[in-house]
């Protein structure tokens, strides 16, 4: 660090009066963020709002965003990654987005209950349905998780089958119990991207902390969720916040840039420097990781010089990234009007054994289809655990054919118009994410790791914090959202305001 006391008490004179007369100059920290997903635009806008303009966001795609994919198809658009917005209590989109009226919308998925179909079309019942949902909810937010020893998988199974030898559930057939105990199992991997809920441990160190309100909020326009990240950069037309100032996002992001190596100590004037695989280097006071834990995991052993200190490295081995992907389906006519918002695939044994031997084999990992807001025309499936990673290397054809064919088994009695296009997700094999969202396993809680752990800042030998993590996975409490990741980026932002202060 190039600072020196003087000018750091400067810099303190100053603090009051960034807000409206912006730093400038070559004493400027210098300041490299690397991830123009939610996490680094949050901190990026942080760092400039409060007077720092030496900011480089280095970003290996071509466009901003990261796990918000806001997509145009079918005359709208879709989501490929992130699509509503969880809660309201304490969630920062909710709170940055709700003052502008008409953006978010309740989805019509909080409109009506979710409806389970058995394979032989039937519906089960609404009161059934009900009373199976709150139940396997109920054992999900169970404070006696937090006591039991081994899997999330064996403590659900245990306390399900419990419930139901109860006089409440005395009507509830053996086969239905089967059936929707492995819907239940597929939804919920598929909701907390895990592969199997036998590698999760049942007690959760880091428990996340769901925001109060309404958890399925949609948005509404052609930006869809993408308009946060207008939002958070002081770029939304209309914004009236004058206490924001626009961030030049276009000027501070440089495009095509994959970090491959980050030299954070032994350089002889103490910056970090920081390499892209296309041979260029960046010299920087600070850096502020976001990528993805996958993209961590993957490169771990190349991507830091020296290695990261033990309690970074256990963290980006200890804790879980799963895949999820969403299958969007356009017809030529809308979605029959008997379709349910939500409809939820319940399995007889001997269908499901037919469908393994079956050319569709890799639609055992459609837990759901949604329609979606805005879209009549357009039916969502989601892909949950290793067959749903497994199918993105499927060509569009077999896809098509086995939602077709799912439907042909779930909506027997209904009529779809015709496929006129596919549009798909494939967040594992793209190697900017290697797949959807942070989550704990049980090698999470015997490593003791998790995301206080990842997100611990490293510092030289001066104890200055050089190297700093943000994004999703580092958040404690709102993990695997996009909330979470812009709260992390606000997080760090603050750590280096705080260190300049
Ligand atoms: C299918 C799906 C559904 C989801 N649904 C929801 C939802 O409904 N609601 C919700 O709140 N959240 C949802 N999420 C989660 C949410 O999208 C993420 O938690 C959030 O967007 C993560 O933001 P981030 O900034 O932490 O990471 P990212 O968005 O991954 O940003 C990291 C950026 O770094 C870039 N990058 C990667 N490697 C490098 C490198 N080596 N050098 C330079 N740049 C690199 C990437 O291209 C990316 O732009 C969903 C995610 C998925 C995948
Ligand atoms: C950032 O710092 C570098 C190195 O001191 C300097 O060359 C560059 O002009 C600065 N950029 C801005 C926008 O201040
Ligand atoms: C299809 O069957 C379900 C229940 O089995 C029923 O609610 C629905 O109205 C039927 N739809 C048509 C188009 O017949
Ligand atoms: C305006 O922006 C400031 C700074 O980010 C924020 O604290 C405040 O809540 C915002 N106000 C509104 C109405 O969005
Ligand atoms: C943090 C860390 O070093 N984790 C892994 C990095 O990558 C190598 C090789 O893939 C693994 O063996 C490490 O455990």
């Amino acid at each position: 660090m190039k600072w020196s006391t003087s000018l750091i008490g400067l810099f303190v004179c100053l603090t009051t009066l960034v807000d409206i007369v912006p730093v400038n100059g070559a004493e400027n920290p210098r300041i490299i963020i690397v991830g123009a997903g939610a996490a680094g635009i949050a901190a990026a806008s942080r760092l400039y709002q409060k007077g720092f303009r030496n900011i480089t966001i280095l970003e290996a795609s071509q466009r901003l965003g990261g796990r918000i994919r806001t997509t145009p198809f079918g005359g709208g658009i879709v989501e490929l990654g992130a699509q509503w917005c969880h809660g309201e209590q304490g969630n920062v989109v909710y709170q940055l987005a709700s003052v502008y009226s008409g953006l978010l919308k309740s989805s019509i998925i909080a409109d009506e209950d979710a409806v389970l179909i058995r394979s032989t079309g039937v519906r089960v019942s609404e009161a059934v349905a009900e009373r199976l949902q709150t139940m396997a909810e109920g054992i999900i937010e169970s404070e006696g998780r937090d006591t039991f020893d081994g899997s999330l998988g064996e403590y659900f199974t245990q306390q399900y089958w419990k419930q139901l030898a109860t006089p409440a559930f005395k009507d509830i057939s053996r086969d239905l119990a089967e059936q929707f105990l492995v819907y239940y199992h597929n939804y919920e991997r598929g909701y907390t991207a895990y592969d199997t809920w036998y590698e999760v441990a049942a007690s959760e160190t880091d428990s996340y902390v769901e925001p109060a309100g309404n958890q399925d909020i949609a948005w509404n326009g052609r930006k869809g969720f993408s308009t946060i990240l207008d939002i958070v950069s002081g770029n939304h037309p209309g914004t009236t916040n004058q206490s924001l100032t626009p961030v030049p996002l276009s000027k501070l992001i440089t495009y095509g840039k994959f970090v491959s190596s980050i030299q954070w100590k032994g350089s002889s004037d103490g910056d970090v420097i920081v390499k892209a695989q296309d041979g260029t280097s960046y010299e920087a006071d600070n850096v502020i990781v976001t990528v993805s834990l996958g993209v961590l995991k993957e490169n771990n052993a190349t991507m830091f010089t020296p290695a990261l200190p033990a309690v970074n490295q256990r963290a980006i081995n200890g804790l879980y990234f799963g895949t999820v992907n969403k299958i969007f389906v356009l017809f030529d006519a809308p979605i029959p009007e008997d379709f349910p918002n939500t409809v939820h695939l319940l399995w007889y044994k001997s269908d499901l054994a037919a469908l393994r031997q079956s050319p569709y084999a890799w639609a055992e990992a459609v837990s759901t289809f949604f329609r979606i807001d805005n879209q009549p025309n357009i039916l969502m499936a989601w892909m949950n655990g290793a067959e749903g990673r497994r199918a993105e290397y499927l060509r569009d054809a077999p896809i098509r054919e086995g939602i077709l064919h799912l439907l042909k088994i779930f909506a027997k009695n209904m009529t779809f118009g015709n496929i006129q296009g596919l549009l798909r997700s494939k967040w594992s094999s793209d190697r900017l994410f290697r797949g959807s969202y942070s989550s704990r396993s049980i090698t999470t809680e015997n490593l003791n790791t998790g995301a206080r752990a990842l997100g611990t800042p490293v510092r030289n030998a001066a104890n200055e914090p050089v190297l700093l993590f943000a994004g999703e996975a580092t958040n404690p409490i709102h993990y695997s959202t996009v909330h979470g990741a812009i709260d992390s980026g606000f997080r760090e932002a603050n750590r280096l305001i705080n260190y300049y202060s």
